[in-house]
């Protein structure tokens, strides 16, 4: 299967080339896409000496921080221009690590969506008490008003099927930022009945600061709200 492996940095220098010569190691076949949004500590810069060397890393610049659900809905367009039979999302922090790569992609062979999973028996997560608690009920609580049979719906390691990818983006997506991930999964599992999670260990973030914020986590509310009122209305 042709693979493409995306990943989207804003300031990422202390992670984005050891990340990139760790997948090469374990999938040294697929390409790599990143897209970078003008990362003030030099992160593109880097990536666009690193791509003068690598033929296989592909680098998309974008003016600023457009947000991450937006990096991730321009990877999806890519990779369907492109033609690549799969596409691999991951963040670039190593708190998904590429060692599952492989796993990933064995599941894909007879699955739409795959998705690598905290919640399940065999995963686990390295965050503190807080986040840890937030992580746990935001994705209770979009399991639960969305009616989504995964136990993992708010991590971005997941991989998509061309044909999956092609119906995703001809629907409506309202979130730019993380709330985008749970929106996703609620849009696949309208879509596709072949979707799966493994277990995964989740670590903390060694390198760099974390970027999500309060407004983020609002923002992650009021969708779970709108996307819930929407689900009660097409049921009726
Ligand atoms: N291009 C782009 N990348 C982003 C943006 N926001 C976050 N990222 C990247 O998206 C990935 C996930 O962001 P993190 O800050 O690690 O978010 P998180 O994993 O929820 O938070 P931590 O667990 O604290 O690391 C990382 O690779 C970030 O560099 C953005 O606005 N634009
Ligand atoms: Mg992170």
């Amino acid at each position: 299967m042709k693979t493409l492996i995306f990943t989207a940095t804003y300031n990422e220098i202390g992670n984005i080339q050891r990340l990139i010569t760790e997948i090469f190691k374990v999938v040294p076949t697929s390409d790599i896409l990143v897209i970078d949004d003008n990362s003030p500590d030099g992160t593109g810069q880097l990536l666009d000496s690193l791509s003068d060397k690598l033929k296989n890393l592909k680098v998309i610049h974008r003016s600023g921080k457009l947000g991450l659900g937006t990096a991730h809905i321009e990877a999806m367009k890519y990779a369907v221009d492109k033609n690549y039979d799969l596409l691999i999302t991951m963040d670039a922090d190593f708190s998904h690590d590429p060692k599952y790569l492989n796993e990933m992609m064995k599941l894909s062979e007879l699955n739409d969506f795959v998705i690598g999973s905290r919640y399940i028996k065999g995963g686990g997560l390295g965050y503190g008490f807080i986040r840890t608690a937030i992580s746990i009920i935001a994705n209770f609580l979009a399991r639960l008003l969305l009616s989504i049979k995964l136990k993992e719906c708010t991590t971005s390691f997941r991989a998509f099927k061309k044909d999956l990818l092609i119906k995703i983006l001809e629907q409506k997506v309202s979130s730019t930022g993380y709330s985008f991930f749970f929106e996703i999964v609620y849009i696949v599992s309208r879509l596709t009945n072949k979707l799966t999670e493994f277990p995964i260990y989740f670590a903390d973030r060694v390198d760099g600061v974390s970027k999500i914020s309060k407004q983020e986590i609002i923002r992650g509310v009021i969708t779970l709200g709108k996307l819930f009122l929407q689900r009660i209305k097409l049921k009726r």
